[in-house]
């Protein structure tokens, strides 16, 4: 750690630029909602002070920032005191300190035996306390500096999930419940997308969208936000009677009609904890909203009460975390690439950082407007994410880092791959090279395309293979890669005859796809699959959509003015008809689909929501467009069904809004069986 070797004067000198950087940071976090540094980075400011805390007692002030939560409350809310002060967590960021916290408190309690922890993942939301006096919803308050919070009673009240009476038997007289108030990523993204559309600021990630959202003076913008809570604790309980274990307790709050987190569970000892961590580590993408880690808490809240606290964290509790998603790092440079319609994006050349669990050295900045909005420039240091399988992008700028005279980005004025006009059409975000199939980037992604998986699925005809073929001049469209013969391919680097014998009889089986794979696979402008399998229901075959006009076309579901205009285009361009008619040379039959026709379900929209048991939503989907219905992605008054699974999260809450019948798989089945 930083601490070691340092003398007393400049450990002093440290700690106090520690001391002031934490909390101006605290101050944009928890006053602003609007910090400056990803988390990972602030938590490394305070285990570096705590170090030399550590190291050098003397250092030790009351006042640290290492012995106290948050920030002090705004001014613009009332001030409301916690009759129980709201804790903080420490942390544990490998296995070796978990393992030592649990040390800790085998030890403290004097126990041998494995100890019982109740786990739930850790949300990235913003902490609030909901005091209930004889069942009613009295206030809600922030966790402000941990002894004082703002009062948000007049926002919370506008959260669907949140009673404002609560349900059940032995209510308490008054019962103080703790949670954390959170956005899911569907909901982060409608809101952004409103924002961008009504040109306003948007947001750099849900934990800031909702925290914002609370903390506003008129409840009017909340209603409108998709804020969810989950409950995980108490602060006051009086006039009933107190759970014995951390899981009655959230039991009892889901009882109540509090929501809690349905991934809550008791596990048993280290080995228990390590289990957990892992597991929900590998889920944590299919959850639907942001959480940063494990909170494990001893289960035995008579034990909790026996070990105690030390200044802001319970001796009890530790926030296990997962490696930080967002870290900071320079900006080298920006290049533009050029994808399969042409679109020209900046992306950012960035000095190698390890985040999300691997090293990123480039990441998008999507499109020019974002860059400006951003306002990104070159040697900045930016904020970088990496969440998953999406592909890694800079989500903001430390302003304060900028080195003087940083240069602006600029888009080119030519295409940097074949030189042709880089065009942006009025009302497009979007720049696009103008060079169509003539551009060799734009013919290596429509190639690649074509032969994705959910396109025409073409076995061994990787990325690589795609460059390697287009750049030798071996092929041009996708018509071409079926006159490939056994020799040209074995005799390319890294084939051989096995390999070549492999992709040819991959691309036999790709000339009997559907005609919705096939009609995918040509890369028309917004015709994604759902619209591909509208299209190839109405017309049944390629020639009988070419004929369409735009009106014809607007008579297919999800077919509107613009993606009518996308399809009518495409089918006028000569190269587009060449490549249809090489592609029928090529002994390219699409299997027309199979007309449910008279379904049980026909003319029936469902939007399905959640994590399904029995099934995959994808199979759900197949099932219920073979029975003739429709599924579609989000839930308005044309819609007659919701299917909700596990967590359904803000879909179902809106199709309760308008009266949308909702049922559970179960409820599918039966339809699908009865109609
Ligand atoms: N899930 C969960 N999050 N969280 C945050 N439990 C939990 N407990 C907390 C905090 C701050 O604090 C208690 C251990 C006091």
């Amino acid at each position: 750690m930083a601490a070691k070797g340092k003398s007393l004067q400049q450990a002093r000198r440290r700690a106090e630029e520690l001391r002031e950087q934490i909390a101006y940071h605290d101050r944009r976090y928890h006053r602003d909602d609007d910090p400056e540094i990803p988390d990972a980075e602030y938590d490394a400011l305070r285990r570096e002070l705590e170090a030399l805390e550590d190291e050098y007692p003397e250092l030790n002030q009351p006042d640290s920032p290492t012995r106290q939560v948050g920030a002090r409350p705004d001014s613009a809310f009332a001030e409301v005191r916690h009759e129980v002060p709201m804790l903080s967590l420490g942390n544990a960021f490998d296995e070796q300190e978990m393992a030592e916290f649990d040390r800790r408190v085998r030890e403290r309690l004097g126990v041998d035996e494995a100890v019982d922890y109740h786990a739930e993942p850790k949300l990235d939301g913003l902490a609030v306390s909901l005091l209930y006096v004889n069942g009613r919803l009295e206030r809600a308050a922030t966790r402000g500096d941990g002894q004082t919070g703002e009062d948000v009673t007049h926002t919370v009240k506008t959260l669907p999930g949140i009673p404002h009476k609560l349900k059940g038997k032995e209510i308490p007289e008054r019962l103080e419940a703790r949670g954390e108030i959170f956005m899911t990523h569907e909901g982060f993204q409608q809101l952004n997308e409103r924002a961008r559309e009504a040109g306003e600021k948007t947001f750099v990630n849900p934990r800031n969208a909702a925290a914002g959202a609370v903390r506003q003076l008129d409840p009017e913008v909340t209603r409108k936000r998709p804020l969810e809570i989950h409950c995980y604790g108490l602060g006051t309980l009086q006039g009933g009677s107190a759970p014995e274990t951390q899981s009655a307790l959230v039991d009892a709050l889901k009882d109540w009609g509090l929501p809690v987190s349905p991934h809550g569970r008791v596990v048993k000892g280290i080995e228990g904890c390590r289990e957990y961590h892992e597991e929900l580590l590998g889920r944590r993408e299919s959850l639907g909203y942001d959480i940063d880690g494990i909170v494990f808490k001893v289960n035995r809240r008579d034990w909790q009460q026996s070990l105690g606290q030390v200044s802001r964290a319970p001796r009890w509790a530790i926030a296990w975390k997962f490696p930080a998603q967002e870290k900071t790092t320079v900006l080298r440079a920006v290049k533009f690439q050029v994808g399969r319609t042409g679109a020209v994006t900046p992306v950012a050349r960035l000095e190698p950082v390890f985040v999300g669990g691997a090293t990123v050295s480039n990441a998008t900045l999507h499109n020019m407007d974002e860059v400006r909005r951003k306002d990104v420039r070159i040697g900045d240091t930016v904020i970088v994410r990496r969440a998953g399988d999406v592909i890694p992008e800079v989500v903001g700028v430390i302003r304060e880092k900028r080195p003087k005279n940083a240069p602006e980005i600029e888009m080119p004025a030519k295409c940097p791959v074949c030189g042709s006009q880089v065009e942006r059409e009025a009302g497009e975000v979007v720049a696009r090279c103008s060079g169509g199939l003539a551009c060799p980037a734009q013919r290596k992604e429509a190639i690649k395309h074509f032969a994705s998986r959910r396109a025409m699925d073409i076995d061994g005809l990787g990325d690589k293979l795609v460059d390697q073929l287009v750049s030798g001049g071996l092929i041009e469209t996708p018509a071409d890669l079926f006159r490939l013969d056994h020799d040209t391919l074995a005799g390319l680097e890294r084939m051989g005859g096995k390999s070549a014998e492999n992709l040819l009889a991959a691309l036999d089986r790709a000339r009997y796809r559907s005609l919705d794979r096939l009609l995918f696979a040509l890369g028309i402008r917004e015709v994604g699959e759902a619209t591909a399998a509208s299209l190839a229901r109405e017309f049944g075959s390629l020639e009988a959509l070419g004929e369409a006009d735009e009106e014809a076309l607007q008579k297919v579901e999800d077919v509107g003015p613009v993606v009518a205009a996308h399809i009518h285009r495409f089918f006028q361009q000569p190269i587009n008809l060449q490549v249809i008619a090489e592609l029928e040379k090529a002994g390219v039959k699409p299997e027309p689909p199979a007309r449910p026709q008279g379904g049980k379900l026909t003319g029936k929209r469902f939007v399905l929501t959640g994590s399904l048991s029995g099934m995959t939503r994808s199979e759900a989907k197949q099932k219920i467009e073979a029975a003739g219905g429709k599924v579609t992605g989000s839930v308005s008054n044309k819609t007659d069904y919701l299917v909700a699974g596990d967590e359904p999260g803000s879909k179902k809450d809106r199709a309760e809004s308008l009266g949308v019948t909702i049922l559970d798989e179960g409820g599918l089945e039966r339809l699908l069986q009865d109609g």
